[in-house]
């Protein structure tokens, strides 16, 4: 097994290096040039505009393909595509929801832009960033394959040659194509819907030829905790070396200015912070960091904190920490649309906050940056997932690789946001040794791509009378123990927790990373009646007495889920229409329902306790 997947690494690694530029970071203070907006499209189920009629892909001078100018070259030329204004998509946004026709669509949607543009120093590089695209993306700038990516929940970007690129009537064409696929991550088989679309921002980003690519800073774990002379660890990674002779790390507000000398791309960086003001949810203390290196400089907004588990507690910033969470779907319940923008995250965050939260879940995929920068600043706990979800195929070293990319990708454009504290690498999938090795395997990949943070997945259960337990032997490895439980929901009813004892095989933190009922809104009956809010409000009471009796390594729980969302698994046209309706939000106009005063009951109790 191990040695495919070094073969599938290899192989990966020649195939992506010629297509896919290294993820530039911390995107928000580079200079960039917005391509948000109208943007044209062409619906392509049979994706046409790709293979010829042998099904071949098209070759790059083909006239009929999709990425070849539409305007004929002469009258007589025969053109079987055409953009126009009369169809046209907004960017960043999903496909289902800006059109009745797209309202179920999976498959190939072209998109098109024209833009000008000048480079404001004939000397830099450019490159095209897109925040993600679902699934599938292939990109071409007046007729030339800039690249290729797959996963729809993380970045990418690709450089941009003088040769391409022209000062006006650049001709950009996206083909996006959300197929579900069996080998890949999701699988066919998801409880959300999979929109399509360019769903978040694309920029043309500009950079002087040696570069600022990444920069990882965070405090070094050390026990107990210090609260001077705090060690910073990390390194800048340069793209480009020739003339940068020093890399100077600046926090003005610390009075800190550190050099390090560049003898390599990756430059190491350590120093101490004499004192600080810790990052956490009653203080969420940002500090601006200016990296430079002479030949660029660019800015962050960073917190200190620690994170680490000792025994059967999680201590933040060296105190037993009780995450108070909620599960949180990246859409926008009220209008059905994947969520992307600062304002998205302030309204579920805000919500979030008003539960009486200190942590959020981000299901079940790496969620916007504006997500997890929000997050920061408003003192909200994360954990961020890849959508290595419930059955894919664990037997497949190139499944793997396409986990290990996507996780690859969430860390390296998060890594240096204190909110995040757990990286999860996936969700109640089924216990075999297949599936335990790979997952092991991915557990190693994120642990070296991050050592400070912590690392977990969702479990299952094994249910027993009276003793329900988590032995899932992936529990090993991971740092907290997390599981997901429907007690009173997909068994029995809300007083099956009465007589409910839990245990975990291990001598590790546990936390429930779900739990939940459906209501719809404004649906009222007693609390027997499936359903309806009183269900649901019971099955939360329920829940809560039994968490009070939780042994003492419960570190706390993120119930499911924060809003209702969008499921076509879900087809009780009286109840469901294709939602989820497990929300403590509803759908339609952002209402809440009784259970989410609760579960806000229970959250301040905690509060005040802990
Ligand atoms: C789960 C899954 C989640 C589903 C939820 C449900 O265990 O992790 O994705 O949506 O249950 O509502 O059944």
């Amino acid at each position: 097994m191990k040695r495919y997947i070094l073969l599938a690494s290899l192989l990966t690694a020649i195939s992506c290096s010629q297509a896919q530029t290294p993820l530039i970071t911390d995107i928000g203070s580079r200079k960039t040039t917005s391509l948000n907006g109208t943007w044209q499209y062409i619906i392509d189920p049979y994706g046409t505009g790709f293979y010829d009629y042998r099904f071949q892909e098209r070759k790059e001078n083909d006239r009929e393909a999709y990425w070849s100018t539409d305007e004929p070259a002469n009258k007589t030329e025969r053109k079987e595509h055409k953009f126009t204004d009369k169809y046209t998509l907004q960017v960043p946004g999903d496909w289902n929801s800006q059109a009745e026709k797209f309202l179920y669509y999976e498959g190939i949607v072209w998109y098109k832009k024209s833009f000008d543009f000048t480079k404001s120093n004939a000397a830099n590089k450019l490159y095209l960033y897109f925040g993600a695209a679902n699934y599938e993306t292939d990109v071409y700038l007046n007729g030339k394959k800039l690249g290729k990516h797959k996963g729809g929940f993380t970045p990418f970007n690709f450089e941009i040659p003088d040769s391409v690129l022209k000062p006006t009537g650049n001709y950009l064409v996206v083909k996006v194509d959300n197929t579900r696929h069996k080998d890949e991550i999701p699988t066919v088989n998801t409880d959300w819907w999979n929109y399509g679309g360019i769903t978040r921002d694309v920029m043309l980003v500009e950079m002087p030829q040696e570069y600022i690519l990444d920069y990882s800073l965070n405090v070094k774990k050390t026990t107990p905790a210090k609260t001077k002379n705090i060690p910073v660890e990390g390194w800048v990674q340069l793209h480009g070396w020739e003339n940068a002779k020093q890399v100077v790390v600046e926090i003005p507000e610390l009075k800190i200015k550190k050099s390090f000398a560049v003898t390599g791309d990756k430059v190491p960086v350590q120093f101490d912070l004499p004192s600080v003001q810790w990052w956490s949810p009653e203080t969420p203390k940002l500090y601006n960091v200016v990296i430079n290196t002479g030949t660029d400089k660019i800015e962050d907004k960073i917190g200190f904190r620690t994170i680490e588990v000792i025994g059967k507690q999680i201590l933040l910033n060296g105190k037993p920490l009780f995450m108070r969470g909620i599960c949180i779907h990246e859409e926008v319940p009220q209008q059905g649309r994947r969520a992307y923008s600062k304002q998205d995250a302030l309204q579920l965050l805000g919500w979030a906050k008003e539960l009486g939260c200190n942590m959020v879940r981000l299901a079940h995929y790496p969620h916007s940056e504006n997500m997890t920068r929000t997050a920061d600043s408003l003192g909200i706990l994360v954990w961020s997932e890849i959508p290595v979800y419930w059955t894919i195929d664990f037997s497949s070293a190139d499944v793997f690789e396409k986990a290990r990319t996507q996780l690859t990708e969430m860390i390296t454009r998060d890594r240096n946001r204190a909110s995040i504290i757990i990286w999860s690498v996936g969700n109640e999938t089924p216990v075999n040794p297949v599936r335990t090795s790979f997952m092991h395997n991915l557990i190693s990949a994120a642990k070296s791509l991050d050592s400070t943070r912590l690392v977990s997945a969702a479990l299952e259960v094994n249910y027993q009378p009276g003793a329900n337990k988590v032995d899932d032997p992936l529990g090993e490895f991971v740092d907290i123990v997390a599981f997901n439980e429907y007690l009173g929901w997909y068994g029995g009813l809300p007083d099956n927790c009465r007589t409910a004892n839990w245990s975990v095989a291990y001598n590790k933190p546990f936390f429930i990373s779900e739990t939940g009922a459906e209501a719809l809104y404004g649906f009222h009956g007693d609390s027997l009646t499936r359903w309806s809010e009183e269900f649901q409000e019971w099955y939360y009471r329920e829940q809560v007495a039994m968490l009070k009796r939780m042994p003492d390594n419960f570190a706390g729980l993120s119930p499911w889920v924060l809003c209702d969302f969008r499921s076509p698994r879900r087809n009780n046209q009286i109840y469901q229409e294709g939602w989820n309706n497990k929300g403590l939000i509803d759908h339609e106009k952002g209402r809440k329902k009784k259970a989410f005063n609760v579960l806000k009951a229970y959250y301040e109790e905690m509060r005040v306790k802990h």
